[in-house]
């Protein structure tokens, strides 16, 4: 007997659907989030200046993602015309102040920039200098990193408490009518939402079941965002990797935003390095004998928001494509051209690691390592893919 076919529930993921996801950089004012928005796009956008609030409106650039995969694909196609690396989209927001929650500063402007990004690049400034103005008047991370919490708390409360609300004038409607018991449903997760918030926590930061994040997702909470905690050392401290402030700085993230990643790094030294060509930095780097933290930046951001990549290789393109984990074949298609999703007939797909071992096209499929995926099919990680579309076209 043919084993029963297993109907598996859908994992819904935190956040908005969707490829093109943006990550925003968050902190304090004049805490180096311009300073790092340039140094990590390469681009003259964004504002750095030594005043608090030199940045209002926020500024969005690309960065390429770094990819050892990418480069060797580039190096086994070399007659490719075109080579296309995968991007990430970041935006520089203002500097959000104490009491930004309730209207200060640039208070809700500045809130709705966050809103708008997937995830969030929180910048907590731990280098001294008596001549960069500090805010909050001295250096302490942590009460910076609770300055930030707690704003973005209090505002998905108040959204939270609004949802409550809404959903609250539906359900005291009575009845046994379906809309009514989601409602009720919908209310009671909203309750415990409100009192998670209260504790200090993030949304983000707990485990919910798929129906609770579809709920979530449509509240759109400034907590519900993945957060990368991006600690602005001094040159110095980096590249000695010892700062007083980190202990409690993890301490602090481990209880407030479990499972979060902090990543030492130093904006003065990205800053230094972006302004080299690329042999003067990689010189520079091994007189100083450390690394830019830069590509970990990225790419673990791209974890962060549960992206993966897959390739299209030919001799007119070598070209990595970004899609959400969890997509299948002809979706991934879409990315390329919606027409491709439309007529998706199948994919032929090979793994990286294969064309990296065998080199060859030819040598790949007598091998029978060129496998036919039909439509559904998850794309993986890695995968070299062919679609064929279209009335038997390619
Ligand atoms: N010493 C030192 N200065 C830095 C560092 N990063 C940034 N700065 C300086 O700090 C000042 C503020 O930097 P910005 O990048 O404008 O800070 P910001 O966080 O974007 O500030 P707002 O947009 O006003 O919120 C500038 O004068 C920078 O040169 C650093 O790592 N070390
Ligand atoms: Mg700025």
């Amino acid at each position: 007997m043919p084993p029963k076919k297993q109907v598996e529930e859908k994992k819904v993921l935190l956040g908005r659907p969707g490829n093109n996801l943006k990550a925003g950089i968050v902190g304090l004012a004049n805490v180096g989030k311009s300073t790092f928005f340039q140094a990590i796009t390469r681009c003259p956008l964004g504002n750095p200046a030594n005043y608090p609030f030199a940045t209002i409106d926020p500024e969005e650039a690309r960065v390429t993602v770094p990819s050892p995969r990418f480069d060797k694909l580039c190096e086994i196609y070399k007659k490719t015309a075109s080579e296309v690396p995968a991007h990430l989209t970041v935006y520089d927001i203002a500097g959000l102040t104490k009491g930004a929650s309730a209207g200060e500063g640039l208070g809700n402007a500045f809130l709705s920039h966050i809103r708008s990004v997937d995830s969030i690049y929180q910048v907590v400034r731990c280098f001294d200098d008596a001549e960069i103005i500090h805010v909050e008047g001295d250096v302490d991370p942590v009460r910076d990193l609770e300055i930030i919490n707690q704003e973005l708390r209090l505002k998905d409360i108040e959204f939270a408490q609004k949802a409550l609300e809404g959903a609250e004038k539906i359900a005291k409607r009575g009845g046994q009518s379906l809309e009514v018991k989601q409602k009720k449903e919908e209310m009671d997760l909203i309750i415990k939402i409100i009192d998670l918030l209260k504790s200090g926590q993030r949304v983000a930061n707990h485990s919910w079941t798929s129906k609770e994040v579809e709920i979530i997702n449509s509240m759109f909470l400034l907590t519900a965002k993945p957060c990368i905690y991006l600690i602005n050392l001094s040159e110095r401290d980096y590249i000695r990797k010892k700062n007083k402030h980190l202990l409690r700085i993890k301490e602090w993230v481990d209880k407030y935003s479990p499972g979060d990643l902090i990543i030492p790094f130093s904006v003065s030294l990205e800053e230094r390095l972006s302004h080299m060509s690329p042999e003067d930095a990689e010189e520079e780097l091994k007189k100083l004998q450390t690394i830019s933290a830069l590509p970990k930046i990225i790419t673990t951001m791209r974890q962060k928001l549960d992206l993966i990549s897959f390739f299209t290789c030919g001799p007119d393109e070598v070209r990595e494509w970004t899609i959400r984990r969890g997509t299948k074949a002809p979706q991934a298609a879409g990315v390329i051209h919606n027409d491709l999703m439309n007529t998706f007939i199948l994919a032929q797909v090979m793994k990286c690691e294969d064309v990296f071992e065998y080199k060859d096209d030819s040598a790949i499929k007598a091998a029978g390592k060129l496998l036919q995926k039909g439509k559904d099919y998850v794309v993986e990680d890695g995968d070299i893919i062919y679609f064929r579309a279209g009335a038997g076209k390619n």
